[in-house]
C-alpha cells in the first residue's frame, strides 16, 4: 500500500483560503479514493535548499508517493486521473479530450482569472492596477463567456465529470471576490454543480480545517 504526502501551507490568510492549490489536489484524492497525509510547512521553510529540491519554486503543493515527488497542481491531478476512472474515462479520445479541457483550464482561463484575482486583492488602488484594471478584466470577461458558450446546455465540460472539471471549477473559484462567475447563471450553475460533489465538499473541508487548526494565535 503506497503513501502519499501532500505538502501545503500550514496557514494562510481568511481572503486566500480555499484557493490555495491543495484544495484540487485534495479534491482529486477524495475523487479517486486514495488516502494521504499532509506535510504543513510555512515560511521560511518553502524556501530551504532541501524544499526547493521538491519544488523548484519554492510553491505548494507537493505531491510524494514512493520515491515519486510531483510539483505543479495540475500535473499532479493528472497524474493521479491518469490512474482513476471518476477523473479520466477510459477511452483513447476521450482521455485525449478531458487533457485538453485540463489544460485548458490552466493555461486559457487560469492564468486570466489569477492576474485579474491578483490585481484586485494585492493591488487595489495603486496607479498602475487601475490603468491595467480595464483591458484585464476586459479580457477576463472574453474567456469566461466563452466558456459559458461552451458550457451552453452541458452539465460538464466533456460527457460526464473529469478532472478537466475539477481543474475548472478550481480555477473559477478563484474570481470569488468578483461577480464575473456568479453574474453568468451557466457558469454558476456549472460551478455548482461542481462544488456540490461529495469529494469536493470533503477536501474543502479538510482544507479549511487544517487552516483553522494552525491558525495564528
Ligand atoms: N503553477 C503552480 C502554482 C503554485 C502556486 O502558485 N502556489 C501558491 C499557492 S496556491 C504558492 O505557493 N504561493 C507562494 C509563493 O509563490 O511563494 C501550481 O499549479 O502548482
Amino acid at each position: 500500500m503506497s503513501t502519499i504526502t501532500l505538502t501545503t501551507f500550514k496557514w494562510v490568510p481568511p481572503i486566500v483560503q480555499g484557493l490555495v492549490r491543495d484544495l484540487r489536489v485534495r479534491w482529486a484524492l477524495e475523487e479517486a479514493g486514495l488516502a494521504y497525509t499532509t506535510r504543513l510547512i510555512g515560511p521560511p521553510n518553502q524556501q530551504s535548499a532541501e524544499y526547493l529540491r521538491l519544488q523548484p519554486f519554492g510553491q505548494v503543493p507537493v505531491y510524494q508517493e514512493d520515491g515519486l515527488v510531483l510539483f505543479e497542481s495540475g500535473a499532479i491531478v493528472l497524474h493521479i486521473a491518469e490512474r482513476s476512472e471518476a477523473l479520466m474515462p477510459t477511452e483513447r479520445n476521450a482521455r485525449a479530450c478531458t487533457k485538453a479541457w485540463m489544460f485548458a483550464a490552466l493555461n486559457s482561463v487560469e492564468q486570466f482569472a489569477q492576474m485579474f484575482t491578483e490585481l484586485d486583492l494585492f493591488a487595489a488602488g495603486q496607479d498602475w492596477a487601475k490603468l491595467r484594471r480595464p483591458m484585464l478584466l476586459a479580457a477576463t470577461i472574453a474567456r469566461l463567456s466563452k466558456l459559458a458558450q461552451w458550457l451552453e446546455g452541458r452539465e460538464y465540460l466533456e460527457d460526464r465529470f473529469t478532472a478537466a472539471d475539477l481543474l475548472m471549477t478550481t480555477v473559477l473559484r478563484t474570481l470569488r471576490h468578483s461577480d464575473l462567475v456568479t453574474k453568468n447563471s451557466t457558469l454558476h450553475a456549472y460551478q455548482h454543480r461542481c462544488e456540490a460533489r461529495p469529494a469536493f465538499q470533503k477536501a474543502l473541508k479538510d482544507h479549511m480545517a487544517s487552516f483553522a487548526a494552525n491558525a495564528p494565535a
